[in-house]
């Protein structure tokens, strides 16, 4: 039987568990690598995946990073919800092993070390073993690593619940929020919570909505599509659970309450308990409904208007964590936060010379359509092998044609760059003429990222501190819910950036978002300019600088802070090329 609605979501969890299991069994890294591009290309199309099947046998295999064999695998999930591939592996996995993955910063080779050597088969069982000290006896894990296991099972993790990132969320929030601004009589649709903070996870999305339509909003919401189950469903509110897992919770909000309600469900609850102590103190109370002095409201339909009430200048959602911001905004020095609009151009991202999925003159004409003024094409050096590293004389040739390319384009330069591989021992992996001839060189780590603190800190240094050097690239190399950051003491490595005109960068692909908002906060504190880079590897991609601007102003960066906030003639003079030692 042909089994209508498996979305596009619902192929790229079936080939992101498929990854999953086949890095537990151990399996090529190519393999792998191909389950993952293939499950982002089936998210990130812009139709559902059985409207390209409809279309006949050769459509699914023109998708970039869709071969005939996961072509046949999507064909098999749109026809029986699943593939045989994924039900052999999930029946050859070891029970146990894959409610290890839920623990964030437990990737597959960690869960399978654990599963062999310390007989770990849940997460209970892993908390036992970390409280008795038995995970810091495993090579590559240390006390550091044990408690940070143990924090991670007590933030939740243990309950099998996994936060989503605020990427993929987006893609579940937007149609809805359509959706609902479509229902005639609605006036405002609003998502608040964290998402609207810009956290880099989400535990649930929180929308609001206002207008006289309510019946009508909360039946739009209740049956929209991708909604799996309703959990409740009242006169104002409802909540669903959406296929994909993520709950969404839906307010319909009276006008005059409005900014109230918005301010109140936009948290977080920290800086709501320290406002509403300011409230208290001026003798007012304040809640979702609004501000009020005794039983009169005296404000609630705008946010300007309730912060005003108290005393307060509006303050951008992304601020509002109780780290200071309230102090700041009473004293006037609030931030001026950098926009996605200041951003002139791109210093990170892959073409099809290393492991990208478009060609060179695809990102630079997609660059071009974003209305950049430059596009640094960064490929990979020769030493990260699974991704097809470039060495010295492809990166020679890549700049001839980038040359040829650049007389050819209108307004986009394209600058020639390299992400260059940090060595082991903090050498670099290109020699010193190449990078000489680079006009942006990105340095990063892709291996040996257990080493201690002490020694990682050293190589990245020693590696920051290479005259040809212009950004450290994703600096942790976390990979969030997945890998945690290396060990490294970036008070160090921001000095040495600074000493060495070094830019840091934050990486915007949705999983790294690397400086993370209070290590960009702490780097800008300290003088040291960033980037913010979409580390590219498809056109499609160029856009994630969205999210690395949404985590820098969590950070509290200004404009000032960003390197590619600058026009390319005052980037210029930043890089090595022109750069004083
Ligand atoms: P999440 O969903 O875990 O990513 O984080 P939030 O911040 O979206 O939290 P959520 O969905 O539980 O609640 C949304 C907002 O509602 C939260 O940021 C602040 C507000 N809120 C929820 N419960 C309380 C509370 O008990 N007291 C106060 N003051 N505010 C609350
Ligand atoms: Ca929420
Ligand atoms: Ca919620
Ligand atoms: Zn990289």
């Amino acid at each position: 039987m042909r089994r209508p609605g498996a979305t596009n979501a619902d192929v790229a969890r079936l080939f992101l568990e498929a990854a999953e299991l086949l890095e537990l069994a151990g399996e090529n890294p190519f393999r792998i690598r191909a389950y993952q591009q293939g499950a982002r290309t089936v998210e990130e199309l812009d139709e559902p995946v059985a409207r390209v099947a409809a279309r006949g046998a050769k459509a699914l295999d023109a998708l970039p990073g869709i071969g005939e064999d996961l072509a046949e695998k999507i064909r098999q999930v749109l026809a029986t919800g699943s593939f045989p591939l994924l039900a052999r592996l999930r029946k050859q996995t070891p029970k146990g092993l894959p409610e290890l993955l839920k623990v964030p910063g437990l990737g597959p080779k960690r869960a399978r070390l654990l599963y062999d050597e310390l007989g770990v088969r849940s997460v209970a069982g892993l908390a036992r073993a970390a409280k008795a000290g038995r995970v810091r006896t495993l090579p590559g894990f240390g006390a550091k690593t044990e408690a940070a296991i143990l924090a991670a099972i007590g933030g939740g993790a243990a309950a099998g619940e996994k936060r989503m990132l605020r990427a993929r969320a987006a893609s579940y929030a937007e149609p809805l929020v359509e959706l609902l601004r479509a229902v005639p009589g609605v006036d405002r649709v609003e998502v608040a919570g964290s998402f609207r903070r810009g956290r880099e996870t989400v535990g649930d999305l929180d929308i609001l909505v206002t207008g006289r339509a309510r019946a009508a909003v909360v039946e739009a919401f209740t049956s929209a599509p991708g909604v799996a189950r309703v959990l409740a469903r009242g006169a104002t509110r409802a909540a669903v659970r959406l296929g994909s897992g993520l709950q969404v919770d839906l307010r319909v909000l009276a006008p005059e309450s409005f900014g109230a309600g918005l301010y109140y469900f936009t948290g977080s609850k920290a800086h709501n308990v320290a406002v509403r102590g300011i409230a208290r103190a001026a003798g007012l109370k304040i809640n979702e409904y609004g501000v009020f002095r005794g039983k009169t409201l005296v404000a609630g339909r705008t946010e300007e208007e309730v912060l005003a009430a108290v005393g307060l200048p509006w303050i951008p959602p992304e601020l509002r964590e109780d780290r200071g911001e309230i102090a700041a905004a009473r004293e006037g020095r609030l931030p001026d936060l950098v926009t996605l609009r200041d951003l002139r151009g791109d210093l990170q991202c892959h073409t099809t010379d290393s492991d990208g999925r478009d060609d060179l003159e695809a990102m630079a004409r997609a660059a071009e359509a974003l209305g950049h003024q430059y596009l640094a094409v960064t490929d990979h050096s020769p030493s990260v092998r699974v991704t097809g590293g470039m060495d010295a004389a492809g990166f020679r040739a890549q700049r001839r044609r980038i040359d040829k390319l650049n007389a050819k384009l209108g307004k986009l330069t394209v600058l020639a760059g390299a992400e260059v591989d940090i060595l082991a021992d903090g050498r670099l992996d290109l020699d010193d003429a190449t990078l000489a001839g680079l006009d942006v060189v990105v340095i990063s780590i892709h291996s040996r990222f257990n080493l201690p603190e002490a020694e990682q800190t050293r190589r990245v240094v020693r590696a920051i501190s290479h005259p040809a050097v212009d950004i450290l690239g994703h600096p942790t190399g976390r990979i969030i819910g997945r890998r945690a950051g290396i060990a490294l003491d970036l008070d160090a490595v921001a000095r040495a950036a600074g000493d060495h005109g070094v830019m840091l960068e934050v990486n915007a692909q949705p999983e790294r978002l690397d400086l993370d908002d209070i290590a960009a906060r702490a780097a800008v504190e300290r003088g040291v300019r960033l980037v913010i880079g979409s580390d590219a590897h498809a056109a499609a991609e160029l856009g994630f600088l969205r999210w690395g601007v949404d985590q820098a102003r969590r950070g509290w960066v200004e404009k000032q802070d960003v390197g590619n906030a600058l026009p390319l003639a005052r980037l210029r003079k930043l890089l090595h090329g022109s750069r004083k030692h």
